[in-house]
């Protein structure tokens, strides 16, 4: 079906995974995605490496791998509609287009929940062929905030990966978290381990609780004036978000056959 009515929009969907979603009222585009470059914003999933490629499987993959820019089948029984919230569930299996780059068989299953002030999202990662693997998963999540103005906690004594220091042999620094409430007004690219199963993220008149479960890292990421080099970053874009993003993004998770890993973040306004 080339197009998908809901009760207050519809979605084209062209045969090369471009869409567009118009509201009725309005008749207003409020999103539009082109089938090739991943989006700058909201919850893009990143699976099965996070960063460019280190382990050999994925030698053939894009930076931050292929999730976020596969056109993944929309599952239209929703999973749960009533007072406590709507759930609706999509999954991604390898195309021909992945099989081509990355030879592990797998299913992936994302489960977003929709509660009044709560957004839950589920990801499920199944090993549907006979061999064990090791990947890496995240929920990369943009949080719209005024950067400069951000604080997180708690992540005092967390040990993390500054990826804006890299030595000459081109490894990133490891660091202790020393500040009781960690900022982005300088350029920031972490990864904090053993991360906290719950950070808030605050800023002056808004705020938002992160929680995580199965996710052992939290990347915290805003390149400040340096997003002008960054693709796809509107000027300026960079004084508007924050990203915080469970995963699991140092090392890899091994996963045998017939097994599945689950995860979830929850983002609860504060
Ligand atoms: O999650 C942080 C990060 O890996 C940064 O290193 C930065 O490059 C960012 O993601 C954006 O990556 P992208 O591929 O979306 O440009």
């Amino acid at each position: 079906m080339p197009f998908k009515e809901a009760r207050d929009r519809v979605i084209l969907t062209h045969p090369k995974g471009a869409s567009v979603t118009i509201l009725f009222f309005g008749a207003t585009i409020i999103s539009w995605k082109s089938p090739d470059r991943p989006v700058r914003g909201g919850i893009p999933i990143v699976f099965p490496n996070f960063g460019p490629a280190e382990h050999p499987d994925h030698k053939d993959l894009p930076q931050h791998g292929f999730s976020r820019n596969a056109p993944w089948e929309f599952d239209d029984s929703l999973l749960m509609d009533n007072e406590a919230g709507v759930a609706a569930r999509f999954t991604l299996e390898p195309l021909d287009k992945i099989r081509a780059v990355y030879k592990r068989p797998f299913q992936l299953v994302y489960i977003v929940t929709l509660a009044e002030h709560q957004l839950t999202t589920d990801l499920h990662v199944k090993n549907t062929g006979p061999d064990p693997f090791e990947f890496q998963a995240l929920l990369h999540t943009y949080i719209r905030a005024p950067s400069k103005e951000v604080s997180i906690s708690p992540l005092k004594g967390k040990s993390y990966i500054d990826k804006t220091e890299v030595s000459a042999e081109g490894r990133a620094t490891v660091k202790e978290e020393k500040r009781d409430v960690v900022d982005v007004k300088k350029p920031t690219d972490s990864v904090y381990e053993n991360a906290p199963p719950s950070v808030q993220v605050k800023w002056p008149g808004g705020g938002v609780e992160v929680r995580s479960a199965g996710f052992p890292t939290l990347t915290i990421w805003n390149p400040q004036e340096q997003g002008a080099e960054v693709p796809d970053m509107e000027e300026g874009g960079w004084e508007r978000f924050v990203c915080v993003e469970p995963g699991y993004a140092r090392g890899f998770k091994k996963l045998d056959a017939g097994s599945t890993y689950a995860a979830q973040q929850v983002l609860s306004v504060l």
